[in-house]
């Protein structure tokens, strides 16, 4: 397959956008952290925790690679998804939270309003072409009045921002790389997805888009 161009980055950077009452998309704001990122998950996370296609408790193999850092990872087992202490492949801790990840994740969540943010765990999530998120509210942390901060890094992606219920209507929220979301209190058990990624072409991920989710976990 060939591509005409890279996508562009830093569409709309600088802005600060409100869907609903408490979720906020900061445009670009991961911009200046992403060599750091990238360094961290390519020397510091992925070389100790590898990343992993995960099997969903009904026996499906997700369609995302995922692995995480911070003193918990989020994982699937038999009877649900949980967050543990240790890799459950390596049975190692997890590799310890980036010092640039913590920084970024603090400072989104200030900048949206949610002071005191001191994420445990950050999951990573890579897309390729198909990838996908089905429909599904966060609720496997102990502590909902946290927000949960989201990065997205590479090729762009459409966000469904759902209601409270599995079948309401969900709207579309264009995802590129270094955006940032942060949410949480009134709409922290949203139901939310993102649709199959395509395709693209992106000079920092390649074929990928990368997903970090910030949270307190407990
Ligand atoms: C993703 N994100 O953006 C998947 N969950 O790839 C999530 O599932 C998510 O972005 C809770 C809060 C923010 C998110
Ligand atoms: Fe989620």
């Amino acid at each position: 397959m060939t591509f005409d161009m890279f996508e562009q980055d830093g569409v709309n950077a600088g802005q600060a956008e409100c869907y609903e009452q408490d979720v906020h998309v900061l445009r670009g704001f991961a911009l200046p952290y992403v060599q750091d990122l990238m360094q961290g998950i390519n020397k510091q996370v992925k070389t100790t925790s590898p990343l992993r296609k995960m099997t969903t408790p009904g026996g499906y193999s997700m369609s995302v690679a995922t692995t995480s850092c911070g003193q918990r990872g989020w994982i699937t087992s038999d009877t649900g998804y949980q967050y543990a202490d240790r890799d459950p492949i390596t049975n190692l801790p997890w590799p310890e939270m980036p010092k640039a990840f913590m920084s970024l994740a603090q400072s989104a969540a200030n900048k949206a309003g949610f002071l005191n943010f001191v994420p445990d765990s950050c999951l990573i999530n890579v897309y390729q072409a198909g990838s996908k998120m089905s429909l599904h509210q966060d609720k496997d942390e102990a502590d909902f009045s946290a927000p949960i901060v989201s990065v997205s890094l590479g090729i762009s992606a459409t966000f469904l921002l759902g209601g409270f219920e599995r079948q309401d209507k969900s709207s579309h929220i264009a995802l590129h790389h270094g955006d940032v979301m942060v949410w949480g209190r009134a709409d922290r058990l949203r139901f939310h997805g993102i649709l199959p990624v395509k395709a693209a072409l992106h000079s920092i991920t390649q074929d990928c888009r990368i997903n970090l989710t910030f949270r307190k976990t407990q």
